[in-house]
């Protein structure tokens, strides 16, 4: 009878295993980042879950097998039991703590504050988030914060796919946040600091991005789209930009120009409060 209830109850557990994880399995990687947020939480669950199934059965079990007793015994003292659930309960919690230090604590997953251009490596891609009301610009810096390509574009930034890409965000004017849910990226725009956010996107597409800290009246409308696209057409797209910035206008909202006071579309005035 008792073996016949366990059995029920194990299975029940497998079954809301099954349910639970098959859809967090479809979620897609598009980036390096998003990826390791997907793991942890994958990770967490797989932690998660046996402790509910146990908990609950236990608690059901219980409630069902005892439901007749009209006077309960107290529990007596049972250091083995005691034992056994701090150590469980310890070793639970520091598994929780450093799977998520190590998630939260990487660069590829939360924004580190500087104001120099660290990470000079030539694997890299340096864009500069620049974040306005209502509105982003993005300077494309190639693999140099310092030396910068001279390609601007509002709107639509553009990542190249399979490389590393360094954003450093900001703001002209007031407190903003870039948000690309599907990429698992999101860091602070502060005016006059700077959060810098690596990722390696890994699949080409378009992106939703998002302001996500609200900053005035037009702030459900400072939206943006992040264009994933193969390295070489986004070289070549840069390379567009650059030979494009002798002739005067380019056709979409990107343009490429040689000082920035003189660029249209790069520098938008900020309003005072
Ligand atoms: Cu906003």
């Amino acid at each position: 009878m008792t073996r016949r209830r366990a059995g029920l109850v194990a299975l029940l557990g497998a079954a809301l295993l099954a349910f639970a994880a098959e859809p967090v399995a479809a979620q897609p990687s598009a980036s390096t980042s998003v990826e390791q947020i997907w793991n942890l939480n994958n990770n967490l669950l797989y932690v998660a879950i046996p402790i509910t199934v146990l908990v609950e059965g236990i608690l059901i079990y219980t409630v069902w097998r005892f439901r007749n007793r009209e006077e309960p015994l107290p529990t007596m003292e049972n250091r083995r039991l005691e034992i056994t659930w701090t150590v469980a309960t310890a070793v639970i919690l520091l598994f929780v703590g450093i799977a998520s230090y190590q998630v939260m604590a990487s660069p590829f997953v939360t924004a580190e504050s500087t104001n120099q251009a660290d990470l000079q490596t030539e694997e890299v891609e340096h864009i500069e988030v620049e974040a306005y009301r209502y509105g982003w610009t993005f300077y494309y810096n190639g693999s140099s914060f310092d030396q910068g390509t001279d390609v601007t574009s509002t709107e639509t930034l553009r990542l190249p796919a399979n490389q590393e890409v360094n954003l450093r965000v900001t703001s002209t004017d007031w407190l903003h946040a870039f948000h690309v849910p599907s990429l698992g990226l999101k860091a602070d725009a502060f005016p006059g600091q700077y959060n810098q956010l690596r990722t390696v996107p890994t699949e080409t597409g378009s992106y939703q991005l998002y302001c996500a800290e609200y900053c005035g009246s037009g702030h459900s409308e400072m939206l943006g789209t992040v264009e994933v696209m193969p390295q070489d057409e986004y070289d070549q797209w840069i390379q567009d930009q650059q030979s494009s910035s002798s002739g005067n206008e380019t056709s979409d909202n990107s343009t490429a120009d040689n000082s920035t006071s003189g660029n249209a579309t790069a520098t938008p005035t900020p309003t005072p409060a």
